[in-house]
């Protein structure tokens, strides 16, 4: 499942440049474009879905997936310590309507996030 108009399933078919550093049968992750950590990855399902909770809905192994490719870019980047983030829904920050799971490394962070 795709959609044509989304930034994310361009990337994820590589019609839209990106510094890809991960791909899955069912994931794909690459470099933010605006990092805000030494490491600040997104992890995606190939599959087009609007937030995690679509995501979940469609396929619940989805979680554990990305959460597995998380930790694959996390620990091979050096960061055993990381936060994964996903956005859902534009009142608490989520821009790009394809799910996707920030990773973020590198830096103290602070709890409650802002
Ligand atoms: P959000 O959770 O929907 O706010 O996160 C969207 C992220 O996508 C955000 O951190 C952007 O910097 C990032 N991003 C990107 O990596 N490449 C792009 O072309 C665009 C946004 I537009």
């Amino acid at each position: 499942m795709t959609d044509p108009d989304c930034l994310f399933c361009k990337i994820v078919a590589g019609d839209i440049p990106a510094e890809i550093v991960h791909t899955g049968e069912r994931t794909v992750a690459f470099r933010d474009i605006n990092p805000q950590a030494p490491l600040h990855v997104l992890v995606v399902p190939r599959d087009h879905e609007p937030n995690a909770a679509a995501s979940a809905t469609a396929d619940a192994s989805m979680f554990a997936e990305i959460a597995t490719t998380a930790r694959t870019v996390a620990t091979g980047e050096g960061y055993d310590d990381y936060r994964l983030v996903f956005n859902t829904g534009a009142g608490v920050g989520q821009t790009v309507f394809h799910t996707h799971c920030h990773v973020l490394a590198g830096r103290p962070m602070g709890w409650p996030p802002g």
